[in-house]
């Protein structure tokens, strides 16, 4: 890499591929002869299970440690401890592939597709049945394999896919040889990938490797946001961040319905720069990221969250209430709410909800959902989200109070937290980059004793009643 204090994904990327190398080679030398593949998978398995502290007591969050680190946004929280910070989670791996990057659903079914780094797409298969887990099968044939087109370095390769609202278009996005960013879109069959159907909507040059950021979502909208990192090395020695000519650094808004003008895409007429006279990109939906590490809209408010990776001291998580239009996220100008390089803050920057440090091995933002599912009810409204480096899960809600911060009770096997992912009925997934795809849940004892809570709740009011 082109620094050696860049603290970015790509490094971290580089450094744990590496490790999941020596231990595929270790697996290998084995000779365990073992023949299970992912898709033969029994069942799932619990993998994770680590409780917060012995006492139950409250899991020191982001900041409410006793040597805390004054680098959030908001007073200390003085309420009383949420409930959902203090449930007990697990993590049920349901697949294993080679580096899952990203999961999504696709409406119509139930299944989930996902994107690995090394360039395929897979699909996985959920079979439901009343009072029984899910069980999902890995198909281990891929549904799409671009993996002679990716390119291959530290922060390259497929980056993410998404489904159109009807689930019949997939659109992916990659480095692709030369290291540019491309969005191509499929039509789907019914469980296929339909090859001869692929479409160039977008694709921008990047003057480096690293930062590329490459996440994909379906705004409220119906617009496709594309979000770009500053196009790489260290401190964004082009400028890209605040340069609002160039893609980069930035979130773009797209419609990608509409290609028009030589372009694979049309621009909608409510972008903030789109009559501009004087050079600034009309894609542009909101500027000045550095690497945007995964981005979603909160599927209740609207609300965007943008995760961005930090370049030395501090990492950061956007909220825009409004989507941000036309927002100046402050890179590199800023860092998080620092000045960076001795610069001077715009006057128009849109300073993070959250920043944390890099005490605790923490190093690389890893951007989540708002949680709007089923299966952990306390968590609705919470957004979900963690670090590369530590493996940790954190939780982060709106409050009077201002943001409140909880490193929820579990812990991942290893430091990969690649992506989160979110499937129709609003449930997370957290991808290992080294190859694991694990469901978040509650435990088997919190079910039963909601269960018997809400039954207990029933025949109390029946007794009321009666
Ligand atoms: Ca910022």
């Amino acid at each position: 890499m082109g620094s050696g204090t860049a603290r970015n994904l790509g490094e971290h990327l580089y450094r744990r591929l590496a490790l999941f190398s020596t231990a595929a080679l270790l697996a290998s030398a084995c000779g365990s002869g073992s023949t299970a593949t992912p898709d033969t998978l029994p069942e799932p398995t619990t993998t994770a299970a680590a409780p917060a502290g012995t006492d139950g007591s409250a899991v020191d969050g982001g900041d409410s440690s006793d040597d805390a680190t004054p680098d959030t946004t908001a007073p200390a929280n003085v309420a009383a401890e949420p409930e959902w910070a203090t449930q007990e989670l697990i993590l049920t791996t349901i697949a294993e592939t080679d580096s899952p990057v990203s999961l999504v659903g696709r409406s119509g079914t139930g299944d989930l597709y996902i994107a690995n780094k090394s360039g395929t797409v897979q699909r996985i298969t959920r079979t439901t049945s009343k009072n029984q887990p899910d069980r999902f099968r890995l198909e281990s044939r891929a549904v799409l394999d671009i993996s002679a087109e990716v390119s291959t370095g530290n922060e390259q390769g497929l980056l993410d896919l998404v489904f159109s609202s009807d689930g019949r278009k997939l659109y992916v996005s990659y480095t692709d040889a030369a290291g540019a960013n491309v969005v191509d879109r499929y039509n789907m069959g019914s469980t296929t990938v339909r090859e001869d159907s692929r479409f160039q909507v977008l694709r921008v040059e990047q003057p480096f490797p690293n930062h590329n950021g490459g996440g994909l979502q379906f705004g409220p909208d119906g617009f496709l946001y594309v979000g770009l990192g500053d196009g790489g090395r260290a401190g964004d020695p082009l400028g890209s961040g605040q340069d609002t000519s160039t893609l980069l650094g930035s979130i773009l808004r797209i419609d990608p319905d509409g290609a028009a003008d030589g372009l694979g895409y049309a621009v909608p007429s409510g972008n903030p720069f789109v009559d501009s006279t004087t050079g600034e990109a009309p894609e542009v939906w909101l500027y000045g990221v550095r690497n945007p590490w995964r981005f979603s809209f909160d599927s209740a408010t609207d609300a965007l969250w943008i995760a961005d990776v930090g370049q030395d001291q501090f990492e950061e998580v956007n909220r825009l209430v409004d989507g941000g239009r036309g927002a100046n996220l402050g890179w590199n100008l800023m860092e998080a709410n620092a000045p960076f390089n001795g610069a001077t803050e715009p006057a128009d920057h849109v300073g993070p909800y959250l920043t944390y440090g890099h005490d605790k091995g923490r190093c690389s933002v890893t951007g989540g959902h708002v949680y709007h599912g089923r299966s952990l009810p306390r968590y609705e409204g919470v957004y979900v989200f963690g670090d590369f480096c530590s493996g940790e899960v954190f939780g982060l809600q709106d409050s009077a109070g201002g943001p409140v911060w909880r490193k929820l009770s579990l812990q991942l096997g290893q430091e990969q937290l690649g992506s989160f992912g979110v499937d129709n009925d609003g449930e997370l997934y957290v991808l290992n980059l080294d190859g694991t795809v694990n469901q978040l849940g509650p435990t088997p004892e919190q079910v039963e004793a909601d269960r018997l809570a809400a039954e207990a709740a029933r025949a109390e009011a029946e007794a009321e009643d009666g």
